[in-house]
Formats: C-alpha cells, sequence, structure tokens
C-alpha cells in the first residue's frame, strides 16, 4: 500500500484537492490532499516531511510534466488548489519555524505590462516547490520591486514581459536594482525574451518556463 506521503504527491500532482471534489474523474469519491494532510498530521508525520515529501513531490512532478507538455494551464491550476488544501493545515507550522521555506522570491510583471497568466503559473510552481512567494501582481515599477526588496532581504527578484514594448521596462528596473542592491539575484522571463536578451540587460538568469527557474532557485540555495 502506498504511504500517506505518496497519496499526497499523487493528489497534488494530479489536482485532487479533497474528497467531495469531482476532479480527476478518476478519482472521485476518493479522499485528496486535504485528508491525507489530517491523516499525516494524525499519524505524528513531521510537517516538514508532508511538505519535501508530499507537496513538493507532487508540485515538482506537475512542473516537470507541464514542461514537457504532457499537462497543460488548468492542471496546474488544479494542482496548485490540490497543494492549497493541505496547506490550510499545514500553515501553522510555516509560522511557528517547525516548517521552513527555502527561500523567498519576489515576483512581478513589469511596468506597462497586464499579462499575469504566465506570471502566475510560475509563482503557482515555484511556491509549491517550497518557496515563498511576494507576488506584486502587474504593472510593476521599479520602485515597487526596490520596495520590496527593502521589505524581503535576500529574496531573489523574478521579472514577466509579454510584449516586446515592455521588455525595454524590464531593462530599466533590472538596472535601478542592481544600481542600488547588486548582490540581489535577478531572474527574467515570458514569451518574447531569450537569454541573449537577458544577459545585455544584465539579469543573472533567464528561463523560459516554470520548472527550470525552480531548478535554478535550487542550486542557487543549495
Ligand atoms: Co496580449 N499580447 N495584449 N493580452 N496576449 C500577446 C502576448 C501577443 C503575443 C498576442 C499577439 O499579438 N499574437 C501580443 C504581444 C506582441 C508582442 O509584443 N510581441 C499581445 C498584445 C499586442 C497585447 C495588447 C497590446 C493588445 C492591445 O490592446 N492592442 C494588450 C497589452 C496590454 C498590456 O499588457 N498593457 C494585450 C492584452 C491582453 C489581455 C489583457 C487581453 C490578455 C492578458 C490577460 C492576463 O494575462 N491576465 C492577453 C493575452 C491572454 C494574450 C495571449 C493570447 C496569451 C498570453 C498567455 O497568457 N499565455 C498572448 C498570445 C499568445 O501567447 N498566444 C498575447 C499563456 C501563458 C501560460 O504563457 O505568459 O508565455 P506565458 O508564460 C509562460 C512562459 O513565458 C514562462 O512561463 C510561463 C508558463 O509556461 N514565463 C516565465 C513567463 N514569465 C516568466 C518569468 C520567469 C520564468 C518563466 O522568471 C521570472
Amino acid at each position: 500500500m502506498e504511504s500517506i506521503l505518496d497519496q499526497i504527491a499523487l493528489c497534488v500532482e494530479n489536482g485532487k484537492i479533497n474528497l467531495t471534489s469531482p476532479y480527476p474523474s478518476a478519482m472521485r469519491g476518493q479522499p485528496g490532499a486535504d485528508e491525507f494532510t489530517v491523516q499525516a498530521l494524525e499519524a505524528g508525520i513531521p510537517p516538514s516531511d508532508i511538505v519535501s515529501k508530499g507537496l513538493i513531490a507532487g508540485m515538482g512532478r506537475i512542473g516537470v510534466k507541464f514542461r514537457e507538455n504532457k499537462v497543460f494551464v488548468p492542471q496546474v491550476l488544479m494542482s496548485a488548489k490540490a497543494m492549497n488544501g493541505a496547506m490550510v493545515h499545514l500553515k501553522k507550522y510555516f509560522v511557528d519555524g517547525s516548517v521552513k521555506r527555502k527561500g523567498k522570491i519576489i515576483l512581478g510583471t513589469v511596468e506597462g505590462d497586464l499579462h499575469d497568466i504566465g506570471k502566475n503559473l510560475v509563482g503557482m510552481i515555484v511556491e509549491g516547490n517550497g518557496y515563498e512567494v511576494i507576488d506584486l501582481g502587474v504593472d510593476v515599477s521599479a520602485d515597487k520591486f526596490l520596495e520590496a526588496i527593502r521589505l524581503h532581504p535576500g529574496a531573489f527578484v523574478g521579472m514577466s514581459a509579454l510584449l516586446t514594448t515592455t521588455m525595454a521596462n524590464m531593462e530599466k528596473i533590472n538596472k535601478a536594482i542592481k544600481a542600488e542592491f547588486p548582490q540581489v539575484i535577478t531572474c527574467v522571463g515570458g514569451a518574447p525574451l531569450n537569454p541573449s536578451f537577458a544577459q545585455s540587460i544584465g539579469a543573472d538568469y533567464y528561463t523560459d518556463e516554470p520548472q527550470a527557474l525552480v531548478e535554478i532557485l535550487d542550486r542557487l540555495v543549495a
């Protein structure tokens, strides 16, 4: 029989939130990430194991499948919902410090740009892989990024742009960040970008999909 942690990972991977949720149809009538997390806590499994071997394992798998085009946006959204169903029971362990995040990332779509579907997906997958995400939303100016960096020392910065016109703002923002906080690591992504653009504006990293960003962050915090 699969362990409770495997069951949690499976529920997150498949977007199974709780007993009553109808999705995915193959798992209808079965407990979800919600109930299995309660069971795991009652069985005395450390919350940190539930996070690392259950939630992060499941979100890691969906991130890889998304990269490989084996699943699409709706499945990732359902996985994030299942993860949030489990997180309801785990939040207090993050607050009391018994579960630690791997790191923090400030995320935003750059000034002038309102596209946030990709940025939100990046946020969900990065959060599901153990990072705290400070989401500044869309149309984020350099000043807003700088203010967030002051509030969250040690955080990485992730910027998204979907328009060729707002890529120029990304350069402006990256320059402002590096001028005030040269040690802050910046990552950029979004459909019109490419590695040489990222390099030309002085960003530290470029990725074209969320799981690759997780892998970069994991290497940086290792
Ligand atoms: Co807009 N739009 N749009 N739009 N829109 C595009 C981007 C466009 C390519 C459509 C086209 O002409 N074929 C085009 C841009 C052309 C260009 O500049 N090269 C365009 C345009 C022109 C515009 C307007 C100017 C249209 C107008 O008003 N005349 C306008 C601009 C508004 C503004 O931002 N100021 C506009 C408006 C909109 C809507 C508001 C209607 C809506 C956005 C809704 C929203 O986001 N809440 C919208 C949409 C939906 C699109 C398309 C159709 C889809 C974008 C999307 O969500 N893709 C898009 C055409 C297309 O892509 N087919 C288009 C799905 C998403 C999952 O992918 O965002 O690429 P993506 O994110 C990926 C990766 O890029 C990566 O990971 C994500 C997940 O895999 N990634 C990162 C993203 N950020 C990352 C950050 C990272 C790492 C990876 O590290 C930090």
